[in-house]
């Protein structure tokens, strides 16, 4: 029997695991499948920026080591603005290391990710009991964590993500369905409808930034690629209009995922 991978299809399917169940109810209701990277380095710069733009967004992706005014306060208004306008706080840390260690970068240090991000990224190259571990954590502890992406596969040039790379990545997913939400990849890995599929590397005008990343159009990452969420950075974050922006990539996105034919 052929699968539908229209989101409606979907729903039931996909809110089996919270992370998406939450995604796809806010996908569904602001109309967009459109994550932006916030990779700015002063906290009022990502305010101003999520100010702007939260009406297009189904989630906000940080890269919250890089910023050097770090607060609690910070964190506190990124809270407010996510529950007001809906959106969910995605922190892009790519954890891959023994078990005990991504314990404690998820829960100590200064940023405490577990206290308030609702997702992270995880990197396969451990293996899945480092998985199974960082699962058993946010299961047991009382976080803000509902779930996490693999890392299947990179957007940079020469990236060693590739031959058997994405298969057992997909592998370690399939037992963890609760708490793996789906994937960051290129192309569509897997045939699962019950996963999503997050793509970086989208700009509609550029093609690479001289320093190995990789762009391609969201025609491509959504009807070709057959990705589900594009994650954006600089062709917003940079634009002279950010606002009108983010709504051009979010028009685009959604009108990509609801006009595919599988
Ligand atoms: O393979 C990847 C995985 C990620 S999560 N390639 C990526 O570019 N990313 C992230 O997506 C990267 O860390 C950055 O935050 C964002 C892409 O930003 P852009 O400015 O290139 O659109």
């Amino acid at each position: 029997r052929a699968i539908c991978w229209s989101l409606e299809n979907r729903k039931l399917l996909l809110s089996k695991n919270p992370l998406n169940k939450h995604i796809i109810e806010i996908m569904m209701s602001k109309q967009t499948n459109l994550c932006v990277a916030a990779d700015l380095t002063k906290t009022s710069e990502i305010i101003e920026l999520v100010q702007k733009i939260h009406s297009f967004i189904c989630a906000l992706k940080l890269h919250i080591d890089i910023i050097e005014d770090f607060s609690w306060d910070f964190i506190t208004s990124l809270q407010t603005l996510a529950q007001e306008h809906k959106f969910v706080l995605f922190e892009d840390r790519k954890f891959a290391d023994i078990g005990k260690t991504m314990e404690l970068q998820l829960n100590k240090g200064i940023y405490k990710i577990s206290s308030w991000a609702n997702m992270v990224t995880v990197h396969s190259v451990a293996g899945d009991a480092t998985i199974s571990t960082f699962r058993e954590v946010v299961e047991n502890q009382n976080t803000a964590m509902e779930g996490c992406l693999l890392i299947a596969e990179l957007s940079t040039e020469g990236a060693l993500t590739r031959d058997f790379y994405p298969k057992e990545t997909v592998e370690f997913a399939k037992k963890y369905p609760n708490f793996v939400g789906g994937f960051i990849c290129q192309k569509r890995c897997h045939d699962d409808p019950s996963f999503l599929y997050w793509t970086p590397g989208v700009n509609q005008e550029q093609r690479g930034d001289g320093a190995g990343q990789q762009w391609r159009s969201i025609q491509q990452a959504v009807t070709q690629d057959k990705n589900d969420i594009i994650i954006v950075g600089r062709a917003i974050t940079s634009a002279q209009d950010v606002k009108a922006e983010a709504e051009r990539y979010a028009t685009a996105g959604w009108s990509s995922l609801i006009s595919r034919s599988d």
